[in-house]
């Protein structure tokens, strides 16, 4: 049965789709690439040899995590955003002694299956999904609320914003957390554009798949016909902006019709799927302040891929 919740979710798809599609460079949300299948195909991304981000970071975690807990202190309440299936959320949580666990993904279903999967791995601890869009403020469980907090978001997701929206989202987290909260935030590091391109255009093609799906998706659910045999995934490094891009590039002249409009494509046109900006960690700090946080330390792994920063939510460093 159709839920109003998906009812909603159904239609920004399609206002999306109809809007991107119309604009003289067509672009859809990178968000709309994670249905079901979509996020099967970003784990087993996760996976693959040329993508280098989650095992490196998984690697500064195991190292590190137990310092994090010594400098920020124990016994907080770990606040992880966009919790997805919460894989590098046990090695945080215990080094850190959580009081409590608060799991925020916009999914549901997601967050159900996480938390049942964490509390068999660890049944002493007090998990309190919630089901929200962590790009808003927020308003946690009173059981949690007033209490000392660390906030928790791996993965360099903040990678996928612009900088503008990067800032907005981190203000958006300080809002959320109160106080003067800790934050432990994965962020991936500029480097030879070729080790990023190949992260993003791997030889296997499970990234192509990724991009491809986005299509495939649209076709199921906004009743269209896109043949998806005259696009081909692109993975382009844009150095002025600092971020490899994923595109879905039309190989020949192309028409179809999608949310009850009909769009067309020439030969090299592209739609412009999704960003993934990288950072120097001067770029990573300058995010960090102009979002009100002060960065107190980070970590980088000994070929310098990907850091992992701690930062503080002082009073006095929130800007009116
Ligand atoms: C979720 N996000 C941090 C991934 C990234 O690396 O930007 C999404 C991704 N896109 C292609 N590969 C992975």
């Amino acid at each position: 049965m159709t839920s109003v919740a998906d009812t909603l979710l159904d239609s920004d798809f399609a206002d999306a789709v109809v809007r991107g599609l119309s604009q003289p460079r067509k672009v859809i949300p990178a968000r709309y690439l994670y249905d079901r299948r979509g996020s099967e195909l970003f784990e087993e991304i996760t996976e693959l040899p040329e993508y280098y981000p989650t095992r490196t970071e998984t690697g500064l975690l195991n190292a590190h995590a137990p310092e994090i807990g010594r400098i920020a202190g124990t016994g907080k309440v770990v606040v992880e955003f966009g919790s997805g299936s919460s894989t590098k959320t046990p090695v945080f949580v215990e080094a850190l002694r959580a009081a409590a666990y608060v799991p925020i993904d916009i999914s549901a279903s997601f967050l159900r299956d996480a938390a049942a999967r964490l509390a068999r791995m660890l049944p002493e601890l007090d998990i309190l999904p919630v089901a929200a869009d962590f790009t808003k403020p927020i308003a946690l469980p009173s059981a949690v609320k007033g209490r000392p907090m660390i906030g928790f978001f791996p993965g360099s997701t903040i990678g996928n914003l612009t900088h503008a929206a990067a800032v907005d989202l981190l203000r958006a987290f300080r809002a959320t957390l109160g106080g003067e909260p800790w934050l432990a935030i994965g962020i991936d590091l500029r480097k030879n554009p070729r080790l990023i391109e190949a992260a993003y255009d791997d030889s296997a093609g499970v990234t192509a798949a990724f991009n491809l799906n986005l299509l495939a998706r649209i076709n199921r659910e906004l009743d269209g016909n896109i043949p998806l045999d005259a696009f081909e995934h692109r993975a382009p490094w844009n150095d002025d902006l600092g971020r490899i891009e994923m595109h879905l590039a039309a190989t020949r002249d192309v028409r179809f019709h999608a949310g009850g409009e009909t769009f067309s494509l020439r030969e090299g046109e592209t739609i412009h799927t999704e960003n993934s900006h990288k950072y120097t960690i001067e770029e990573a700090r300058l995010l960090a302040r102009a979002a009100g946080w002060r960065p107190v330390r980070y970590w980088t792994d000994a070929r310098a891929l990907f850091s992992f920063h701690l930062w503080r939510g002082d009073a006095d460093a929130m800007e009116p």
